[in-house]
């Protein structure tokens, strides 16, 4: 009856809505973009770069994270490449290095050199330390060349009685400011150890990491730091299986024990289908194991989808099946949800449950993010951000323009890959029988990723502006939706128009 009566429910998305602009004493660079995850995870901006193996790993993670936001490294590699990818976030800037990596001094300089390598330092001065952690000496990066490489650290280090060092006791309250006041008075030293009463190594200072904080408090964004000062970073896992299809407990286990213990800060079960058992009971495993680990888990598109991942444990759930730019799913499944409704549903559900909720997919506009961020925490981009210099991938040249491969995690040669997983097939499945639900595809090439998320920052906080919102609560609160007609539409973009320059970039379209 309700299909003849046309009583179905209405899919709505992002262009078939705007929002009624309200009186406003709001200007758009007062207001507050910070959103928070989870009780422990909070962002400074609230935009998040998809798990896509053409979007994000370290380099896009660290500049989203630079920027305020988050990366999500993406899973189409193995554990061990993952976990290091992380570790690169982890490692990339410093203010007071809690852990710092440090070297014994038996080992070769040739090692030392292939582990900055490995790992990605930005660095190469080490603090020497013995079994027990005690101090020895400081390895200088001008003798951490190949020339050297197979002589011992303990020959080129500079000797203990040679070495600055704060004690731990000594900076417990505003640990910058005494780093900063110690590098004034001693000229030219760029490291600045801190150790225990007994000379064990605790943490340390460098230079460029103070200087570099001390600009980043007259920026407008601020990184999106963790409590020792490090980048925030986001790592997305399969519901890994066994051949027979049941979940592999000891492998989700071991590869989220590895993340943590890298300093991931949060974990997203990421598949096409959130609402399964598989899913479920994957974050069920996880939070049970880890119960402090910001769990983020989806796709699902139904207020019961979200309730079930937050019972299970999800801090946060992500919205959307079907809305990418490079999904097929609609097409090739006939299923998915038009994402406005689909965030309107999931919003009314996740507030019930006290989590959070994120927008992925069918942003191409920072009016998309708008809209979206009237009902979800968070939006994820893939489309906007796959063009950028820091995306996966080179610059490919065609009839003189710019390009970077963007493809679906469903296309059937990312799934060939690995993500097949996320589509509930497995990769014998992918050589033979499983329908791809995504496309490979080109974006433009967009320069770097600041000037990309300048531009959609600075879009909303335009929208936020025009509806009297100084921060992320009051735009939810204060939205008020129109229904906009085809006609409507039309009059939405530049229409009736010979176009001479299009906006610099697409988020400003
Ligand atoms: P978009 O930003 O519109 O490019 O969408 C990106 C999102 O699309 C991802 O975050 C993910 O949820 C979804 N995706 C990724 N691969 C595929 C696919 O192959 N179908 N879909």
């Amino acid at each position: 009856e309700a299909f003849f009566s046309s009583n179905l429910p209405v899919g709505l998305t992002y262009d078939d809505i705007s929002l009624a602009t309200l009186y406003s004493e709001v200007l758009p660079r007062q207001t507050n973009l910070v959103t928070r995850l989870s009780k422990t995870l909070e962002l400074q901006i609230p935009v998040i770069s998809s798990d896509m193996d053409t979007v994000t790993e370290s380099k896009m993670a660290i500049q989203m994270a630079l920027n305020g936001g988050m990366g999500l490294i993406h899973y189409n590699m193995s554990d061990e490449k993952q976990v290091k990818e992380v570790a690169r976030v982890k490692n990339h800037i410093h203010g007071f290095i809690q852990e710092p990596i440090k070297v014994g001094p038996d080992q070769t300089v040739g090692e030392i050199i292939e582990r900055i390598a490995d790992r990605g330092y930005g660095f190469s001065t080490f603090p020497v330390v013995d079994e027990n952690n005690k101090l020895l000496g400081l390895l200088p990066g001008r003798v951490v060349k190949p020339r050297y490489a197979s002589r011992l650290v303990s020959e080129g280090m500079t000797p203990r009685d040679q070495i600055y060092t704060l004690l731990e006791k000594d900076i417990t309250k505003d640990p910058i400011k005494v780093a900063d006041k110690f590098f004034t008075e001693h000229m030219g030293i760029h490291k600045l150890l801190v150790v225990d009463d007994e000379d064990r190594l605790r943490g340390l200072f460098t230079l460029s990491d103070i200087e570099r904080i001390e600009s980043e408090s007259q920026q407008s964004v601020k990184p999106a730091r963790d409590d020792h000062f490090r980048l925030i970073c986001g790592a997305a896992i399969a519901a890994h299986r066994k051949t027979d299809g049941s979940l592999d407990r000891d492998r989700i286990f071991e590869h989220v024990g590895k993340l943590v213990d890298e300093g991931v800060d949060a974990i997203a079960v990421s598949t096409a289908h959130g609402f399964t058992k598989g899913v479920g009971d994957s974050v069920k495993m996880i939070r049970e194991e880890f119960p402090d680990l910001t769990l983020i888990a989806g796709n699902v598109t139904s207020a019961e989808g979200v309730e079930y991942l937050a019972d299970a444990g999800a801090n946060s759930v992500k919205i959307g099946q079907g809305p990418g730019s490079i999904c097929t799913t609609r097409v090739v499944a006939g299923v998915g949800i038009p994402q406005m409704t689909a965030l309107y549903v999931a919003s009314i559900a996740a507030q019930k449950k006290g989590v959070s909720i994120l927008a992925d997919g069918g942003i191409t506009k920072s009016g998309d993010m708008v809209k979206a961020l009237t009902l979800a925490d968070g939006v994820m981009c893939g489309s906007l951000l796959a063009g950028c210099n820091e995306a996966p991938g080179q610059i490919i040249e065609i009839n003189g323009k710019l390009y970077k491969q963007y493809r679906g995690m469903g296309s059937s040669s990312a799934m060939k890959e690995g993500s097949a997983a996320r589509y509930g097939h497995d990769r014998k499945d992918v050589a033979t029988k499983a329908a791809a639900e995504g496309i490979e595809a080109l974006k433009e090439s967009v320069g770097s990723l600041s000037g990309v998320l300048r531009d959609l920052v600075g879009g909303i906080q335009s929208g936020m502006g025009y509806l009297g919102a100084s921060d992320l609560a009051q735009l939810r609160a204060n939205a008020r939706y129109i229904r906009v007609s085809p006609a409507g539409q039309r009059e939405s973009s530049p229409h009736d128009v010979i176009t001479v320059k299009t906006s610099d970039t697409e988020a400003s379209k």
